[in-house]
């Protein structure tokens, strides 16, 4: 069965500090009533890359404990500042999490060289699991077949978190690395990534829709490819409401609806307008209600 994981949402409170209560709701929230697999902490989603050390473990740990064993977890570390990095490569690894993932190094174009001796460098003396956190669309890092191969070489480095709408690659990874972990990224391209056998998918917007993404899935599985697309398309209207929406805002605000405290996003994300608030409220009519 192929695995579900929501990208984890940070809430923050207005000021722009960071509310773990309203952390710990959301994961309770992807547990009891989503039924996750699993959650992916630290990515884009969470906001991450504009959080202090402090406060990227904070959440990794209350993340950890109140998720309490009942879903797989899966770090992301990956930062530009590689000391961070191992930094926190070690903070969860000696929390228990069993697995951790970190983005391609971005902003300054740095070279395939320079990039693997990033990933080696953040799994020396770590006893875990990674996964490399392609996304080339927001880092500018596009990795090919071969420099996939090459990072493999690492035995720890046991799959992708492919967040990349090229399907040939796609294909040629699957054909090439059967054994490895790939978690498909584009939630609106999931049943194409499916089709190419991808390990299951982490995404934002499973935070509030993941019970119709499993019944996608379990129809995939179960060869029925009608009901599959049919579930995709409906997700795809929710998805492209929530991306007129203004993204992670409009979760939020949709969470909130469903008593949940996800509070603001971090500037220089957006704050709601009221007309966001009212394009939430027509999206949690349409579909959670
Ligand atoms: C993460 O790192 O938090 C997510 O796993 C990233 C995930 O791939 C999402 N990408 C971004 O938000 C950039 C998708 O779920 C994306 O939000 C969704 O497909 C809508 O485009």
């Amino acid at each position: 069965m192929k695995k579900l994981y929501s990208a984890l949402m940070t809430a923050f409170n207005e000021d722009g500090s960071v509310n773990l209560d309203g952390v710990r709701e959301m994961v309770r929230y992807n547990i009891d009533v989503n039924h996750i697999d699993g959650l992916y902490v630290g990515g884009s989603t969470g906001e991450s890359f504009m959080l202090s050390t402090e406060e990227k473990k904070n959440i990794f740990k209350v993340a950890y404990e109140e998720t309490a064993g009942k879903a797989h977890l899966i770090a992301q570390v990956g930062s530009l500042n590689l000391n961070e990095a191992k930094e926190l490569a070690k903070y969860v690894t000696d929390l228990g999490y069993p697995m951790i993932s970190a983005v391609t190094p971005f902003y300054y174009n740095f070279s395939f060289e320079q990039i693997k001796n990033y990933y080696n460098s953040i799994l020396e003396g770590v006893d875990n699991k990674l996964i490399i956190y392609s996304i080339p669309a927001l880092t500018g890092v596009a990795l090919s077949l071969d420099q996939f191969a090459e990072l493999f070489e690492n035995p720890k480095i046991v799959g992708i978190k492919y967040t990349n709408a090229d399907f040939y690659l796609l294909e040629r990874v699957r054909n090439r690395f059967p054994d490895k972990l790939i978690l498909s990224g584009f939630d609106e391209m999931l049943l194409p990534a499916l089709a190419l056998d991808v390990d299951g998918a982490i995404g934002s917007t499973f935070n509030l829709n993941a019970p119709r993404v499993k019944e996608e899935i379990a129809a995939f599985e179960a060869g029925d490819i009608k009901k599959a697309r049919e579930l995709q398309t409906l997700s795809n209207d929710y998805i492209t409401d929530l991306l007129n929406n203004d993204l992670y805002p409009t979760i939020k605000l949709v969470f909130e609806k469903l008593g949940v405290h996800a509070g603001y996003c971090k500037e220089p994300m957006s704050k709601p307008t009221p007309e966001m608030e009212a394009g939430a409220q027509k999206i949690y009519e349409k579909y959670f209600k």
